[in-house]
């Protein structure tokens, strides 16, 4: 028997945006972390619902890294599979999905201790990979990522029932403030936007390339920045963006020739697996939304391993 759970956040069931104070905590650990974060750095997590850690990777394991995103970015197997999603107009190659699950390296990065310790502290216990991808923002050609919340989507489309799970950016490229890189409403985190709208069946082939559901209107967006201001880190390649959930973020396109590079994995608690979706429609699937494999990420080796095979 499924137990239906409680809509804690209902969104896309009426008309208009409702602003709901966010129910869940942020950083799930109490006491200071034992490793991979400083107390700070925790605390700064769960004002603003953002943290960078700067230079967390080494140039070399930047650029082995990047060796294995161009060879994916250039497989024909991999391009022709529906993980492979391209930009609405110049059909350039914009995301590409499930790349823990295709790419050893990936793998590796993905239960590397740097990115783990930050993610069991935070979300307070062992944690799994809910989603993964590379995001590609090609230079000339990449279109934006409009303002929203992870949360709202992986709730409404996914099933996950609480706050609990969080974005790692690794970014692979220099951020520019002129390449697109992540802005970010910060506190806005703790503020959860119910949007307006309905879900359609298999919303998700298109809104991986333009998101037109789960996002604020105007006059919402107005004012939570009027209360927060935006916040647009440039950070180094090698550095990593950690961002909460229910984080409203967004980016504009990218007209310069600086690509920007980054593989996001969405780290969630296991005590926080999806259950139906609260659209009531089918789950998305598996490659966008992992609802198969909830084993707690374990780290390969127990120290810092470098990510760089020799
Ligand atoms: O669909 C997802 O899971 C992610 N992608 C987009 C474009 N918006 C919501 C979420 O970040
Ligand atoms: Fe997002």
């Amino acid at each position: 028997m499924t137990t239906v759970l409680e809509d804690l956040y209902p969104s896309r069931v009426g008309g208009v945006c409702e602003l709901h104070e966010r129910t869940d905590p942020v950083v799930y650990t109490k006491g200071p972390p034992a490793r991979g974060l400083t107390a700070d750095q925790a605390k700064q997590f769960d004002r603003d619902g953002f943290l960078v850690l700067e230079g967390l990777l080494s140039d070399e394991e930047v650029e082995a890294l990047e060796t294995e995103v161009q060879r994916l970015a250039t497989s024909k197997a991999v391009l022709e599979s529906e993980s492979a999603i391209t930009e609405p107009t110049s059909g350039a190659l914009r995301s590409l999905f499930y790349v823990h699950m295709v790419s050893k390296v990936l793998d590796l990065l993905s239960r590397d201790r740097r990115l783990l310790d930050v993610a069991t502290h935070i979300l307070g216990g062992e944690v799994y990979i809910h989603q993964s991808r590379i995001n590609l923002k090609p230079g000339f050609a990449g279109k934006e990522f409009y303002w929203h919340s992870d949360f709202e989507t992986w709730h409404v489309e996914d099933g996950l029932p609480r706050m609990r799970a969080l974005s790692a950016s690794v970014l692979l490229t220099d951020n520019y403030p002129f390449n697109g890189p992540l802005m970010l409403i910060p506190g806005a985190h703790r503020t959860y936007v119910a949007c307006p709208g309905e879900t359609p069946a298999d919303n998700y082939k298109t809104s991986l390339r333009r998101q037109d559901l789960g996002v604020p209107d105007d006059a919402t967006l107005t004012r939570l920045v009027e209360e927060h201001g935006i916040a647009a880190p440039i950070p180094k390649a090698g550095s990593v963006l950690f961002f909460d959930s229910n984080a409203m973020h967004g980016s504009n396109g990218n007209i310069t020739p600086y690509p920007r590079h980054n593989v996001f994995f969405v780290y969630n608690s296991v005590e926080n697996t999806p259950q139906d979706p609260f659209s009531g429609l089918p789950p998305r699937p598996d490659f966008i939304a992992n609802r198969s494999d909830f084993t707690p990420l374990a780290p390969e080796t127990p120290d810092y391993p470098s990510l760089v095979i020799s």
